[in-house]
Formats: C-alpha cells, structure tokens, sequence
C-alpha cells in the first residue's frame, strides 16, 4: 500500500496526510533540537553553608528540616557526599570557582589582596561558546567582574540589612531591604527581563547568608524558638591529641564568638529585644553560657539558610514558570563548609571534615537518575570544567580540575582521582588558624601546620575517618600508622607536582 500519492486518497485526505508527517517530522526535529541544545546553568552559590544544615545529608540536623527546597535538588537530582574544596576561605574559594585553578595558580591566597580579573575564567569561555553569562550576589573579588553580560555584586562582604549592589555602571542601595531577598529579586528580573530567549545560559546566583554575623529577615525570627538544638558530641572538644594550631586557633564559640557582634546582646533593635529580656532574666554562665551560645548561634543560622532555602524555591518556580525547568541543570554549592560547634567552634579555614568539605547537588532531568549518590572526591577545582563541559566548550589544559558530567551521569571514569590536595594560606589574620596543606583520600587525612607560630617550623596530624569521623584522635606518631604516613607523604609530594605548588611561593 502507498501512502503519499495514491489514488485512492481524497485530496483532504493526502493534504491531511502529508500535515501530519511534516508535523511529525517537524516535532522529531524540535525534539532532538532540544536534546542538542546545550543545558542553561543555574549555579546557586551560598557563603558558609555547612553541610550539616542541610537536611538532603542527613545529618542530626535533618530532624529539624531546615532546607526543604534544597532538598528537593537532591531528591530529584544527586547528592555528592564527597565534595570538597581547596582553600576553604571565601575569596579564595571564589577565585578557584571562575578559574578552575588551586590558589597557588590563580593568584589568590586568602582574602586580602586583589584578584587579577585579566585572567582566563570559564564565563569569559561560555560567552565565546554563546552562553549569555550572568552572577548576581557576593563574589568577593573587587573589582569589575569580566565575562559576565550582566553582573550586580555585593561590594565585599556585602550587607544583610538596606545592601549595596555593585554594577558596571556604578552602585545601587536597596534600603530596609534584606539581602537575600534583593539578590532574589534581581535573580528573578534577570530571567524575565534581562535574558535573551534565543541563547543558553549559565546564572550565578550568590547569596551573601548565612555568613557571620548571622542576621536573619524579620518575617523568620520566631523560627525555631521553642526548639532544642542537638549539640554536637565534640562541643566541649579539649583538642587533647592536637598540635598547635588546634589549640591556638581563635573561632572558639566559647572565648570568640561575641556576646554583642554575634549573639545581639544589648542590640536594641526590636527584633533582638526577646532575647535581650531573656538574657538579662536568666544570666547563664560557664557552661550553660556556652550552650546557650550555640543554641543562639544555630537559631540565627538556621534562620538565615530559611531565606536562602525560600530563595532556591523561587528560582525553581520561575524556571518551571518559563518553561524552562527541564533543559536547566540546577546546582547548589557552598564556598566551604562552615562548623556548627564541632570542636567548639564556627567559621571555616582548617583542613577538618566540616570547614573542608561543601555541600554540592545538581538537578538535571533526564540526565541525572534521581536521588543518586556520588561518593567520588570531587573538588571546587572541578566546577570550572564542569560548566565548560555541559557547553560543549573544549577546556584549556591549564585548568586544574575534571568535569564532573560523567559523575552527574552516573559513569565516573575507572581513573577517577583517589586523594585530594588542600592549601590554607591565611595567617597572620582573624581567627588565628596557622598554615597547612595535606591531603585526604576518603579515609586519611594528613596534615602539615607549617611556618609562622608553629613550632619548629612544622607539625603534623593523621586523622583515620573510618575510626575516627569526627577527627577527635590525632595519630600521628602511633607506630601502628607509620606505613600510612608515609604512603601519604608520597601521595603529598605527587599532588604537589600534579598541581604544580612552588615551594617557598606565599
Ligand atoms: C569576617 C568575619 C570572620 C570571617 C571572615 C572571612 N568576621 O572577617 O569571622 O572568618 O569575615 O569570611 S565578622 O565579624 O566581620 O563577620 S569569608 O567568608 O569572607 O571568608
Ligand atoms: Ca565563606
């Protein structure tokens, strides 16, 4: 039988006929159209969001669900359970996003001092591969920003209450507005208005939260107030098998962490003013203070990671709204990890598990299974790659990472990395964390403090995570680990070469 052209067909019926298979054809067309079309980007980007709060872990913090629509990447995406970074301060962190390169490659060892935006980024890479780029947010590089078509940052650090937003013409204040909510709003009107609907794109959303000093929107002040949080087992940590540096750092939520500054003690603004009655009712002291600390602490933390966690919701809602949800890989990340009173402490800077390793998840339907698991190590030398690689761009041989797409797939290659490299910089400077570099292959970590304020010049830690998760017991020096030490003093030395650290450099 003939089915174009015969006899047998009416003129309507062959008109008809030959409607439908264009259609068809057409819609074929269209449909591989969009299976080749290169995925848009959203990176949303958090400062200090450990991974501890957010519930997709599952961690003893889940119980309280603190991060719903996160959690939602993870339940229809991936969850990487071995993400960590190189640097774990915020700049550095952030040099290391755009360049793809260990601080000691791209420049940028701490901070202070400037970043050289002349440089290869992989934005100024995306733009040339037709990608309409755009960050909106802390970038904490001063600065202009260069390969982004559209940028509006935070100047520094940025500011939680009426912020400042930095563009290529010049500065705008949002006053009595609260960051996180700006950055979403500017977030949203770049999608409606500002994006150019006939180009993929790669969207950088920056939230300046939860960063110190913790404050949160008004609307989310009562959140959490009647709840105990749990406290981690190693709060009242002595740091007893410990070198120098765990014993003189300054970020001890007991000694550091600041009664006005931080927990809002004699802050007359309405908003503290529960608190502040509270306080001067019940007076803690000693350990109780301690602990009242940490529950005050967590409480404005997890206040502020709920505006974030409301903002993710937003901006998937926008994406569905404009039908953009399925060709969009959305990932959420945090520039490091950050402690929640494990060894007593918050903020971020040493080597350990909880201010070294970061959140990391990635939606991408129809490519990634979802709610899979990656337990690779992967590392933030590895988010530049990635993004060149879900554009087609090819990837210059400088660039220190690996594209994570094949983990997002499912198909990690068989020479995937077994160990990491890690470099901190920053010291003399706040918190008083001392030097150290090591290197970590899921079970072992070894660490070398080094240089100014460290006895001889050099002290060593070995950790066991298989035995020991929560780092508590330094067994360095333990004749039963001598082979393992000296097996990752040699892996050290090989990352040092592959990474190409100069000695001596900083
Ligand atoms: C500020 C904070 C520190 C924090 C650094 C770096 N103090 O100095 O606690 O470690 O930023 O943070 S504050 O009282 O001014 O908040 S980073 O995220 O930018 O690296
Ligand atoms: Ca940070």
């Amino acid at each position: 039988m003939k089915y174009f052209g015969s006899t047998w067909m009416s003129s309507y019926q062959r008109r008809f006929s030959i409607g439908f298979a264009m259609a068809f054809v057409l819609g074929m067309a269209a449909i591989q159209a969009a299976a080749q079309t290169p995925p848009n980007i959203v990176w949303i980007f958090s400062d200090d969001h450990s991974y501890q709060t957010i519930g997709a872990y599952d961690g003893p913090l889940a119980s309280l669900d603190p991060s719903p629509n996160i959690d939602r990447l993870a339940r229809e995406g991936m969850r990487f359970d071995h993400a960590y970074v190189g640097n774990s301060i915020c700049a550095p962190s952030r040099a290391t996003l755009l360049t793809g390169k260990h601080s000691h490659r791209n420049g940028k060892y701490g901070n202070q001092g400037s970043f050289d935006h002349d440089q290869q980024q992989f934005q100024k890479i995306l733009q040339k591969n037709g990608y309409q780029t755009a960050m909106v947010g802390k970038i904490h590089l001063s600065g202009k920003m260069q390969g982004f078509d559209y940028w509006e940052v935070l100047p520094g650090q940025g500011k939680y209450y009426s912020p400042d937003f930095v563009t290529e013409n010049g500065k705008t204040t949002y006053p009595g507005r609260y960051v996180t909510d700006v950055i979403t709003e500017r977030t949203l009107n770049w999608l409606e208005n500002e994006r150019e609907k006939d180009k993929p794109f790669m969207l950088m959303v920056h939230h300046k939260a939860p960063h110190r000093n913790w404050h949160p929107a008004d609307r989310h002040m009562d959140l959490y107030e009647d709840i105990t949080i749990p406290e981690p087992a190693n709060l009242f940590d002595d740091y007893a098998t410990r070198g120098t540096a765990a014993h003189k750092q300054d970020m001890t939520i007991e000694k550091t962490m600041s009664m006005k500054g931080d927990l809002k003690i004699g802050n007359k603004t309405p908003r503290y003013k529960k608190r502040n009655d509270w306080f001067a009712e019940n007076k803690p002291e000693g350990r109780e203070l301690v602990q009242w600390k940490y529950q005050t602490y967590m409480k404005d933390y997890l206040r502020c990671t709920w505006a974030v966690d409301e903002s993710v919701g937003k901006v998937l809602q926008a994406l569905e709204d404009q039908g953009l949800l399925e060709n969009t890989i959305v990932m959420y990340s945090s520039d490091q990890g950050f402690y929640m009173g494990e060894h007593g402490w918050f903020d971020k800077r040493f080597m350990y598990e909880e201010s070294f390793r970061t959140p990391l998840l990635a939606r991408w339907p129809g490519k990634i299974k979802p709610g899979s698991v990656n337990t690779d190590l992967v590392q933030n030398i590895d988010f530049a790659e990635t993004f060149l690689d879900l554009a087609g761009a090819s990837i210059p041989d400088d660039m220190q990472g690996e594209s994570l797409v094949p983990l997002l797939k499912g198909e990690t290659p068989n020479d995937w990395r077994d160990s990491l490299y890690y470099h901190y910089y920053e010291y003399p400077a706040t918190h008083s964390v001392r030097r150290h570099e090591g290197v970590f292959d899921k079970r072992y970590k070894l660490i070398r403090f080094y240089g100014r304020d460290v006895p001889e010049g050099e002290e060593w830690e070995l950790y066991d995570l298989k035995y020991d998760p929560s780092e508590m017991n330094n067994v360095y020096g333990n004749p039963e680990y001598s082979a393992t030490v000296e097996k990752l003093k040699n892996e050290l030395s090989q990352l040092r070469q592959l990474y190409d650290v100069e000695d001596g450099k900083q």
